[in-house]
C-alpha cells in the first residue's frame, strides 16, 4: 500500500437531520476506507469561524456559520490510500446541482447551501491534517488493522 493518509469528513447538519449518516458511512466502508475517529457533536461559533476562516468576508459566510452551527454534525476521520482525493471524488462538486449522480452530493442534494457533507480539500496542501487537529485530539484517533487490508491493497 502506498500514500496512506487520513482525511477529515463531516456529515453536515442537513445530512444528520435527513438521516444520512449511516448511508454515508456505508459508502466509505464499502470503498475500503477505514474509520479511525468519529465524534457526534455540535459545532460552536468559534469552531465554525476557525473551520471556515478562508471564507470570512464572503457574502455567504454568515449563512454558512448559522447553518453549520444549527444542529449536530458527525465529524469523522477516514484512512486509506489517497484518502483525501478519493473522498472528494465520492462527494462530488461543491454545488450538488453540478455533481454527478453516484456522488454523495449528486445523490442527496440540490442546493449549494445544503450540500450534506464536508471533506478536506485535496488541492489545499495540509488541509486534512489541519482539520483533523481542529476537531480531534490525538488520543481520539485509533490505530488498528482490519482483516481485509491484504485484499484491498496489493
Ligand atoms: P467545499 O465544501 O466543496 O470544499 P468550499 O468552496 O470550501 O467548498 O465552500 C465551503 C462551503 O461553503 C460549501 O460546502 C458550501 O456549504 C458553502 N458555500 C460555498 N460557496 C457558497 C455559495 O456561493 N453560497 C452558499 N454557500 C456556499
Amino acid at each position: 500500500m502506498s500514500d496512506t493518509e487520513r482525511t477529515f469528513v463531516m456529515v453536515k447538519p442537513d445530512g444528520v437531520q435527513r438521516g444520512l449518516i449511516g448511508e454515508i458511512i456505508s459508502r466509505f466502508e464499502d470503498r475500503g476506507l477505514k474509520l479511525v475517529g468519529a465524534k457526534f457533536m455540535q459545532i460552536s461559533e468559534d469552531l465554525a469561524h476557525e473551520h471556515y476562516g478562508e471564507h470570512e468576508g464572503k457574502p455567504f459566510f454568515e449563512g454558512l456559520v448559522d447553518f453549520i452551527t444549527s444542529g449536530p454534525v458527525m465529524a469523522m476521520v477516514w484512512e486509506g490510500q489517497d484518502a483525501t482525493r478519493q473522498v472528494r471524488r465520492m462527494m462530488g462538486e461543491t454545488d450538488p446541482a453540478e455533481s454527478d449522480p453516484g456522488t454523495i452530493r449528486g445523490d442527496f442534494g440540490l442546493d449549494l447551501g445544503r450540500n450534506v457533507i464536508h471533506g478536506s480539500d485535496h488541492a489545499d496542501d495540509g488541509a486534512n491534517e489541519r482539520e483533523i487537529d481542529l476537531f480531534f485530539d490525538e488520543d481520539e484517533l485509533v490505530d488498528y488493522e482490519t482483516v481485509d487490508e491484504t485484499w484491498l491493497y496489493e
